[in-house]
C-alpha cells in the first residue's frame, strides 16, 4: 500500500503538532505549512524534524501563508496530499478584536483559498479536507448542550470568520463533491496550548506561584464556562472525520462544562493548595487557605489571584457544552481523558518546565523543550 499524504496548515500550533505526530504513527507521510518568522517557532514539532538530506523522508516543512492563495496552490501541485488538514489561524479569540481583518483573512478567506486551490488544481476527488470549525460559532447559545443542528451566533470577529469558514466548506462539498467535513471542536487544552489561552496561563501560573516564582494570578471573566477537553483525543477525532464514507460535520466536546473559577481551583488543587474566593466581578480575589503539599507551602491568607478587566472582552461567550452523541456513535469517538486528567497533565508538565526556569534564574543552564 503506498503511504498516504497530509498536508497539514498550522502544524506548529497546538493541534498542528499533535496530528502530525499521529498521523506519523500511523504510517503517514506528514507535510506542514509553517509561516516564516524572525525567531524559530518549530518548537513544539522539532522532536519530529527530519534533516532534508533524509532520503523519502515522512515529515516535511513548507514556507507558506493561508493569506497567499500562490503558495497554496504551489504546495498542494507539490504534494498531492490525499488529506489536507486546515488547522491554520489567528485562533485567539481576544486578539481577534484587535485584528478583525486580519483575522477575516487568514480564518475566513483562508479557507476558501485552500478549498479553492484543491477545486483549481482538479484534485476534488483525490483529496480530502478537514476545516477546523469552532464552538465559538455558539457564541451567544440557542440551545443547551450544543449539537450540529444548534443555530450559530457568533460573539466575536473570530468567531464570524470561523462563520465563513464553516458554510464555505459546506458550500464546496455540495457544489463540487469535494469531501469535506467540519470538525466543531469545543476547547481543547494540553501541556503544549499556548500561553495565552486561559487554562494554560493558569497552570504556569500556578507552578510559578507554587514554586515562589510569581505572586498573583490576573484574569478576566471568571464565571465564563468551557467545555474543555485534550488536544490529544481531539487530533483522534479529526483523523476520524476524514475517514468516513461520506463528509459530513461532527462536534467533538467531552459534554461537561467548568468554570474558569473551578479550574484555577483545581489546578491550585493538584499541587495541594485550597483557595478561598472573596468579592464579585472586578473585586473577586482569591487567598490561599490551606496548603497540604510538603513542597509548596505557602503562607496562609496570601492574595494569589485578582481580576484585570482589561481581559474582559467587548462581548462574551458565557457558557458552552457541546453533544457530542453524534461523533460517539458514527465515529466511534471517545475521549480518553476527563477533566482532572488534563489538569494533572497541564500541571505536572508546568511544574516540570517551572523547576527548570528557576534552574536557569537561578544561575544553571540547561537546554530543554517542552517533550523531555
Ligand atoms: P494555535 O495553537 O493557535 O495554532 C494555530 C496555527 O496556525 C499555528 O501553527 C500558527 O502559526 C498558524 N497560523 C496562524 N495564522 C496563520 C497564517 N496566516 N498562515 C499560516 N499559518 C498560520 O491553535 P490550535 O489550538 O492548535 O487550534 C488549531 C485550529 O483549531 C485553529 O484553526 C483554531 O482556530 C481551531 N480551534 C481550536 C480549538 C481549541 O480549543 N484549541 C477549538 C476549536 C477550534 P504560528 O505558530 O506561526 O503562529
Ligand atoms: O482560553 P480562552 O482564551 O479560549 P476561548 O475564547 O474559549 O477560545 C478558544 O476556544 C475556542 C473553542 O471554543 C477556539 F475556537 C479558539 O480558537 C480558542 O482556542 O478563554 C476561555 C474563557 C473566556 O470566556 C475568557 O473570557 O476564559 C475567559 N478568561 C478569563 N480570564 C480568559 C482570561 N481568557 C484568556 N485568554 N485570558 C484570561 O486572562
Amino acid at each position: 500500500m503506498p503511504r498516504k499524504v497530509a498536508l497539514i496548515t498550522g502544524v506548529t500550533g497546538q493541534d498542528g503538532a499533535y496530528l502530525a505526530e499521529y498521523l506519523l504513527r500511523l504510517g503517514y507521510q506528514v507535510h506542514g505549512l509553517k509561516r516564516r518568522s524572525s525567531l524559530f517557532n518549530t518548537n513544539r514539532i522539532d522532536h519530529l524534524y527530519q534533516d532534508p538530506h533524509i532520503e523519502n523522508r515522512n515529515f516535511v516543512l513548507h514556507y507558506g501563508d493561508m493569506t497567499d492563495s500562490s503558495n497554496l496552490i504551489r504546495i498542494i501541485q507539490e504534494t498531492q496530499p490525499d488529506e489536507i488538514y486546515n488547522l491554520a489561524a489567528m485562533s485567539h479569540v481576544k486578539v481577534s478584536f484587535d485584528s478583525p481583518e486580519y483575522t477575516a483573512n487568514a480564518d475566513g478567506i483562508g479557507t476558501l483559498r485552500l478549498l479553492e486551490a484543491v477545486r483549481l488544481l482538479g484534485f476534488a476527488n483525490k483529496t480530502r479536507i478537514y476545516q477546523a470549525s469552532t464552538s465559538e460559532l455558539y457564541g451567544l447559545v440557542q440551545e443547551v448542550p450544543q449539537s450540529e443542528k444548534t443555530p450559530f451566533y457568533p460573539r466575536s470577529p473570530y468567531a464570524v470568520a470561523k462563520l465563513y469558514a464553516y458554510w464555505i466548506t459546506v458550500n464546496y462539498r455540495e457544489a463540487y463533491g469535494i469531501f469535506a467535513s467540519n470538525g466543531i471542536l469545543f476547547n481543547h487544552e494540553s501541556p503544549i496550548r499556548g500561553e495565552t489561552f486561559v487554562t494554560r496561563k493558569i497552570t504556569m501560573a500556578v507552578a510559578r506561584i507554587a514554586l515562589g516564582m510569581q505572586d498573583v494570578l490576573f484574569l478576566g471573566n471568571l464565571s465564563a464556562k468551557r467545555d474543555w477537553g485534550h488536544a490529544k483525543d481531539y487530533v483522534k477525532a479529526m483523523y476520524l472525520i476524514l475517514q468516513q464514507d461520506k463528509a459530513d460535520d461532527f462536534v467533538i466536546a467531552t459534554g461537561v462544562t467548568t468554570e474558569v473559577r473551578d479550574f484555577v481551583r483545581m489546578a491550585f488543587g493538584e499541587v495541594g493548595i485550597e483557595l478561598t474566593f472573596t468579592g464579585e466581578g472586578a473585586d473577586e480575589k482569591a487567598f490561599v487557605k490551606s496548603c497540604s503539599h510538603p513542597e509548596y507551602q505557602l503562607p496562609v491568607g496570601k492574595q494569589v489571584l485578582a481580576v484585570d478587566k482589561a481581559y474582559f472582552r467587548p462581548t462574551e461567550v458565557d457558557l458552552l457544552i457541546g453533544d457530542p452523541s453524534k461523533s460517539k456513535k458514527v465515529l466511534g469517538w471517545e475521549p480518553e481523558y476527563d477533566l482532572k486528567g488534563l489538569v494533572k497533565d497541564m500541571m505536572e508538565s508546568d511544574i516540570h518546565l517551572m523547576k527548570k526556569d528557576k534552574y536557569l534564574q537561578d544561575g544553571g543552564y540547561r537546554v530543554f523543550n517542552y517533550f523531555e
